[in-house]
């Protein structure tokens, strides 16, 4: 029986008991999930030419997975680094982040919004896979980073579902992209260089609804944001200063919105979802240099 109906007989502090286990126990079963997802993937790593690792052009050095590019290393298979969602990060830095990762591995940068930047991609893929009759490419990397997307713009067709919320690609899917390129799309592999959820959450590889605290998520944030880039947020907000503490930032955006409890409270839980979803979602712009 689902939790809410038999909330009904239960007190408030029951039901609150109630909610934080079954938030637990989905979060308990999601890590399940993705724990085997994670070995799927790298079974197909093993058997693949080249491996795509995409990450979030805005979080260079947080999304990146070091697991995975360790394994790549070791079996001596070549690995790309695609930064996506470089529409919504300034070209100077893509450039300059493209340069730096270009150190340890062939990069390149792209927006599968803008279908940008996958020319030169597919003249990498070729280039490392020496020119082999039949490629086998593996799209990887933590869930959320465009990893469907990317697949979706190599086929030039719709093909993969895609989505905001983290998640959405729960099978490997085999795609013919060319004549002589299949690709494997991946469920997104969970980002064991953070384990920390605040952390995963902000990366929007764990979804904010799935946690049982969305404040902390926020605050961690808005922590990060000061020491970055924080016009986009002000902006968008219409905040006086980056500088108010991050309660009176988030009560105000519940203002902004209208999230308002019964007796016009400021609901801010639902207000630090709204700017976790928004920053998720590319609505503001904040990037991270390396
Ligand atoms: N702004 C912007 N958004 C993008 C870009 N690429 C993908 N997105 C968005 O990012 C979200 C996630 O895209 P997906 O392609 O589903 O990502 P994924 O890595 O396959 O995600 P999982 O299957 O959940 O691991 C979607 O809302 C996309 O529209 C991009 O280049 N720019
Ligand atoms: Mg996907």
């Amino acid at each position: 029986m689902r939790w809410f109906s038999v909330s009904f007989f239960l007190t408030e502090a029951d039901s609150t008991i109630f909610l934080i286990l079954s938030l637990v126990s989905r979060t308990v079963l999601i890590s399940m999930r993705r724990r085997k997802e994670h070995r799927q993937v790298f079974e197909l790593i093993k058997n693949s030419n080249v491996v795509l690792e995409v990450i979030d052009g805005r979080l260079p050095a947080l999304s990146r997975v070091s697991s995975i590019e360790k394994f790549t290393k070791k079996l001596e298979i070549p690995l790309i680094i695609v930064l996506n969602k470089c529409d919504l990060v300034p070209r100077s830095i893509c450039e300059r982040t493209k340069d730096i990762f270009s150190r340890e591995y062939p990069t390149v940068y792209i927006s599968t919004q803008n279908r940008q930047g996958t020319k030169i991609l597919r003249q990498q893929i070729v280039y490392l896979s020496q020119k082999k009759q039949e490629i086998l490419i593996a799209i990887v990397g933590i869930p959320n980073t465009g990893k469907s997307s990317l697949l979706n713009i190599l086929r030039g067709k719709h093909v993969a579902p895609t989505g905001q919320k983290p998640g959405v690609t729960r099978h490997l899917q085999l795609v013919r992209v060319s004549k002589n390129i299949l690709s494997f799309d991946t469920p997104g592999v969970l980002p064991f260089d953070h384990p920390n959820i605040e952390v995963q959450a902000f990366m929007g590889a764990l979804s904010i609804d799935n946690l049982e605290d969305p404040m902390k998520t926020a605050f961690y944030f808005l922590d990060r944001i000061r020491s970055n880039y924080s016009d986009g947020l002000v902006q968008r907000y219409k905040l006086s200063s980056i500088e108010m503490e991050n309660e009176a930032i988030i009560t105000h955006i519940a203002k902004h919105r209208g999230l308002l409890l019964k007796g016009g409270k400021p609901n801010i839980t639902e207000a630090a979802k709204v700017l976790m979803r928004e920053f998720t979602g590319g609505l503001f712009p904040y990037w991270e240099e390396i």
